[in-house]
């Protein structure tokens, strides 16, 4: 499929996504949202891609939700549509997501960094749920993620104020991994995802599951839960071939398996 909104481009086993509506700074309408979701999705169904990017451009990550194309919305078509419900696909995706921001990061465009893995940010990102300044409110997953990376205080008062938060103090909140030089964004994203599609990539998505599930179950279940899959990475080749690397001084060659 030949997209409109991204662009999308395979480096080794990453594949990056680039949204690009920059006219109207990457407002995440329909065909965006599946413009996304079809090139992750693919991404996520192919052995070959060990990580996925997804970045904007230098003045913005993406600034929300397009609120022309909401406007006019009813309530009925909202809700029988389901409005954005497909992000939910996103979320699902199992092969790890770095989100790349630079610039203003606001409304969905903040709820599309957080519902990537990690957020690595430039020293230029912005983050803010401004919704309320519209008269609407977070709508994918804003009050609830936000609310688990930063606390109650600082989420309750971006979504009351609409108020952004910049770099220096998404990471202290714990919003984003780490912050590099604006220029040097694409560059550390892209060498991080190298990182991670260097490692095995079925163990890639066991670690991802089990950090997830921190989010959804209890301290016991989710120790439970790791052990569990800790366990089942004996099952794989690719513990053999790390373990024996280590053992053997050398660099592991995994297969994915
Ligand atoms: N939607 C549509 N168009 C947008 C959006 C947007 N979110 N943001 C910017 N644009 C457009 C502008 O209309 C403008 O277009 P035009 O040139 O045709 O007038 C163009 O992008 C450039 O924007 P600005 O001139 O405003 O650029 P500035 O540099 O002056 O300002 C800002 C940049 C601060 C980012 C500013 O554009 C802004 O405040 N944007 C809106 C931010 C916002 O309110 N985001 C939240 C949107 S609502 C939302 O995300 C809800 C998510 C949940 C939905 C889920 C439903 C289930």
């Amino acid at each position: 499929m030949a997209y409109e909104t991204i662009l999308t481009e395979t480096r080794g086993r990453v594949l990056l996504i680039t949204l690009n509506r920059p006219k109207a700074l990457n407002a995440i309408n329909a065909q965006l949202t599946a413009e996304v979701i079809e090139a992750a999705t693919g991404a996520d169904a192919d052995p070959e891609i060990g990580c996925i990017v997804l970045t904007g451009s230098a003045k913005t990550f993406a600034a929300g939700a397009d609120i022309k194309e909401m406007q006019a919305a009813d309530y009925a078509g909202m809700y029988a549509g389901d409005y954005f419900g497909e992000w939910e696909r996103f979320t699902a995706l199992r092969t790890p997501i770095i989100a790349a921001v630079a610039g203003y990061a606001l409304g969905g465009g903040c709820e599309l960094a957080m519902m990537c893995d990690f957020i690595l940010a430039a020293d230029t990102a912005q983050f803010g749920q401004p919704e309320i300044k519209l008269g609407v409110m977070p709508g994918i997953g804003g009050s609830q993620r936000l609310t688990r990376f930063v606390g109650k205080s600082k989420a309750m008062e971006m979504c009351l104020t609409g108020r952004m938060m910049d770099a220096a103090e998404a990471e202290r909140a714990g919003l984003v991994s780490r912050i590099v030089p604006a220029d040097q964004l694409l560059a550390e994203a892209m060498r991080t995802a190298e990182t991670i599609a260097g490692m095995s990539l079925p163990i890639a998505m066991m670690n991802k599951e089990a950090v997830n599930r921190a989010y959804e179950t209890t301290l016991s279940e989710g120790v439970r839960f790791e052990r569990r899959v800790f366990h089942a990475t004996f099952a794989t080749q690719d513990q053999k071939e790390g373990m024996a690397a280590f053992v053997e001084k050398r660099p592991a060659a995994f297969k994915h398996r």
